[in-house]
């Protein structure tokens, strides 16, 4: 018998599928369609192990879906711009497009080494010409519609990249890609209105079962909605007034100061020939330097300064303080907050850092009023009575808010509010490798767009890459221009698109990939979208998602398409990990997939990294797991090896032989069976991977005891042996298509249909039980006499028509009466 060698096996399978275009996806085909989508890689250079899980879980669900008759769309593609191309230019002295070029074709051969099912006349490159003149149309398009504007902005400088960077490349205040102090800089930037979209992004979060909650609940916070109340304070001795933000009006009584953001245009106006003047100034000028994380993190100390001026509580009357300090943003709210000690953590430590007076308004209900002239030892934010607190003294704190709001509203000094946290996605980059946004400053004209036909805008390749230099504009070439509008003289703006932006519409490219008068036509994104299931990581968890879901509610709002939401369903894969830490470079603790390809295979690794864990969690790497891996596929290939061998004698009559079986025989048959059900669910409900290949390794094992005896049936044989082929085939598709070929197949093993269950197969003595949902007859089925409740129960669970019976509800319980009657009990 021939040897397992699986590196001309899978070479030869692998160019054959490229050939063939075996895994294109209908364009117009009868069948449903399902859309498998991975989050496209960077190409840094190489695959590694988090790769190599990401695509080949989706490559299980694409080949699985494809069996079971769907029309299944799984593209790949390239997220091609970015900083390190960049760096890598700027280092060795190579253009950004030949390194990333370079990269690109590497790692595509790699993907293939992988045998990943994708359609490859599908593949996109975000830094090709052809893609990212439709992230310029996308550019031009929001627009016209308004959502685009430019404006001059306190923005995050990393000044070791030179860089604008958005919110969320800041780590710890730090810029993520250097780990340098991030300041603040004022520059004029582009930005898109995604606040315009803060509460439906935040609403069909809600149409969302098929994410997983915290993912949801990071998007939640992101977007931060709070509701609270606009007051103004005003000014002793002037017209101006403060308008605070709060969100517990309630406890107004309690104000002891009130403090602007230090970037508060009232602030200078304040102390304008003051003797605070120079200090207060000086301590703005700080503040400018750094950014709002390190400014309002817990850990900062408070620090801040009188102003001289004081303002007037317009509900006691009162006169407090202004202060200037450092948690209070500009940014947020109004820029300015009323400070309430006693019931604020942040304005405790300031009150007390500054000995201000902390009043308490709430006090715990049913607690002696004496409690409201305590000490007050810590901020205190729950519920309870009021009390210091004029007319309101005795309410509950609850009613009290309604009651100072509806009052603010009707004395017009202020107004019920809704804030979010979420803030308008600053999209300009002062960097080379990104898509150029297409906008011209004339002289005459002002701001003007390329008009859409004239796009692409190229980037051009004479530049110079100097630190702290915006590259473009060291290209005389392409800053200088003509008007699109009067034909004068005019110039290009030299800042390139976050590439955020570029990943925020790819899904939608693969739908129609070569179009080119437009990103994608309409028929072809309504036929396609929306991608049913999503791959990736954690750590995009908020920003590609959150970026993806505007753009596409935007474009649907544009009438270009008609989904809400992009992405109907989205498992987010744990992390590959050595040691018991993350697998990465920069701990040396990695393993090159090529390595191991080379050693076992490409189904070896992906059996492994598909068995070792289910995909939600991290995943240990063993090379004991790998070698396990490796010896199971070897047994696969010995059982089938042998059985070509002995198993001449098929007769024709294939259910003659399957009504006359003796016990082993329906045993075996049995198991098979089994097999084929809890594997359809494990992939097709729960994802669970790992325990689907474990049962196929139990069905290889019962079928190498059931060939060694003397009656066994060729028959049943061959059908538990095909059966674990095809089971098989979604996670070894190599060794799975040579093995089902060798047994006299013409077509390949990914286009047969998945297995059904033969009911009739899974019983043992047979009785028939009553299934109900909720009390309600759904079917009599046939179990085994012997079966357990709990196995029951479990076969209940493990039956693919239950999904339409219980839909959309959760299984709360399951009452059995073993040999009677089943009442599955949704809500
Ligand atoms: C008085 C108060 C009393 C507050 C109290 C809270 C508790 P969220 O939920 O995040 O919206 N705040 C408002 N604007 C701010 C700014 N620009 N910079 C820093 N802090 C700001 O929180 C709103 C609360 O955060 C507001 O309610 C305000 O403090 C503060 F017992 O006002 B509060
Ligand atoms: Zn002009």
């Amino acid at each position: 018998q021939e040897k397992y060698s699986f590196a001309e096996i899978e070479s030869k399978w692998q160019k054959k599928w490229v050939e063939e275009k075996a895994y294109k996806a209908e364009d117009h085909s009868g069948k449903p369609k399902f859309y498998a989508l991975a989050m496209f890689p960077y190409p840094s250079g190489n695959l590694h192990m988090g790769h190599v899980r990401n695509y080949s879980i989706v490559d299980v669900i694409a080949r699985f879906k494809r069996m079971q008759g769907f029309n299944v769309l799984h593209p790949i593609g390239w997220d091609s711009f970015g900083l390190p191309a960049e760096n890598a230019a700027i280092k060795h002295q190579t253009p950004p497009a030949e390194w990333t070029w370079k990269n690109i074709a590497n790692m595509k051969r790699q993907l293939q080494e992988m045998g990943i099912s994708y359609d490859w006349d599908r593949e996109v490159a975000t830094c090709h010409p052809d893609y990212y003149k439709f992230t310029q149309w996308m550019f031009l398009e929001f627009y016209k519609q308004g959502l685009v504007y430019k404006k001059k902005a306190a923005v995050n400088w990393c000044p070791s990249c030179a860089t604008v960077l958005a919110n969320e490349q800041v780590v710890d205040g730090a810029c993520e890609r250097c780990d340098t102090p991030v300041t603040k800089k004022d520059l004029e930037q582009w930005f898109f209105k995604i606040t315009d979209y803060a509460q439906v992004l935040l609403d069909d979060l809600d149409k969302l079962p098929g994410w997983p909650e915290k993912v949801k609940t990071m998007q939640r916070n992101w977007i931060g909605r709070s509701e609270g109340t606009e007051v103004d304070f005003t000014v002793e001795n002037r017209t101006d007034k403060i308008r605070v933000y709060t969100t517990r009006v309630d406890t107004i009584f309690g104000v002891s100061y009130v403090v602007l953001a230090p970037e508060h245009p009232l602030v200078k106006e304040l102390v304008a020939g003051t003797e605070y003047e120079k200090e207060v100034n000086a301590f703005i000028d700080k503040m400018k330097g750094l950014n709002e994380i390190a400014r309002t993190s817990n850990e900062t100390e408070k620090e801040g300064l009188f102003t001289g001026a004081y303002c007037i509580n317009p509900y006691s009357g009162k006169k407090v303080p202004i202060w200037i300090a450092n948690y209070v943003l500009f940014e947020y709210g109004t820029g300015a907050v009323m400070g309430v000690p006693a019931h604020d953590e942040r304005d405790f430590e300031f009150a007390t850092k500054y000995q201000l007076p902390i009043r308490t308004v709430i006090i715990p209900e049913g607690m002696s009023l004496e409690a409201k002239d305590e000490p007050v030892k810590e901020a205190n934010h729950d519920d309870g009575v009021m009390v210091n607190s004029g007319e309101y003294d005795g309410l509950t704190n609850r009613d009290a808010l309604g009651k100072m709001r509806d009052k603010a509203e009707r004395d017009g000094f202020g107004e019920h509010k809704v804030n979010f946290r979420l803030r308008d996605w600053l999209i300009s980059r002062q960097r080379y490798w990104g898509a150029p946004i297409p906008m011209v400053y004339c002289e005459h004209c002002g701001i003007v767009p390329v008009p859409q036909d004239q796009l692409p805008v190229m980037l051009p390749d004479d530049v110079v890459f100097k630190a702290g230099e915006n590259p473009l504009a060291t290209s005389e070439r392409f800053k200088e221009t003509t008007c699109p509008t009067c034909g004068g003289k005019a110039q290009r703006e030299t800042d390139t698109m976050d590439t955020f932006m570029c990943s925020s519409w790819y899904y939608l490219r693969y739908t129609d990939p070569r179009n080119n008068t437009l990103p994608f036509s309409k028929e072809a994104v309504d036929q396609w979208m929306n991608v049913d299931q999503y791959v990736g990581g954690v750590e995009h968890a908020i920003l590609h998602l959150l970026y993806s879901r505007f753009v596409t509610k935007a474009l649907r709002d544009f009438g270009y398409l008609k989904v809400d939401e992009p992405f109907e369903n989205l498992l987010t894969q744990g992390m590959v990990c050595l040691d018991g830490s993350k697998m990465s470079k920069s701990k040396g603790n990695v393993v090159s997939p090529e390595e191991i390809i080379g050693k076992y295979g490409a189904d070896t690794a992906r059996l492994f990294i598909l068995f070792a864990a289910p995909p939600e969690r991290d995943l240990e790497w063993s090379d004991q797991g790998v070698e396990g891996c490796y010896r199971f596929l070897n047994r696969v290939w010995r059982l089938v090896g042998q059985f070509a061998e002995s198993a001449q004698q098929l007769t024709g009559n294939h259910d003659q032989v399957f009504a006359e079986l003796d016990s082993a025989a329906k045993e075996m048959r049995r198991q098979t069976h089994l097999t084929i059900q809890k594997v359809t669910a494990d992939i097709g409900i729960r994802f669970n991977f790992n325990t689907a290949v474990s049962s196929i390794m139990e069905l290889v094992n019962a079928l190498y005891l059931y060939k060694e005896q003397a009656t066994a049936k060729s028959e049943v044989e061959r059908e538990a042996l095909e059966s674990i082929l095809i089971l098989l085939a979604p996670f070894a598709p190599h060794i799975t298509e040579e093995l089902w070929t060798g047994l006299g197949h013409k077509e390949s093993i990914h286009q047969q249909p998945w297995p059904q269950v033969d009911e009739a197969a899974l019983v043992q003595d047979e009785v028939t039980v009553v299934l109900q949902v909720n009390g309600k007859l759904r079917d009599r089925i046939q179990v085994s006499a012997e079966i357990s409740a709990q196995e029951l129960e479990q076969h209940i669970r493990n039956l693919p028509k239950l999904q339409e019976w219980t839909q959309g509800k959760t299984i709360v319980k399951v009452i059995t009466v073993p040999g009677k009657l089943v009442n599955v009990v949704v809500k």
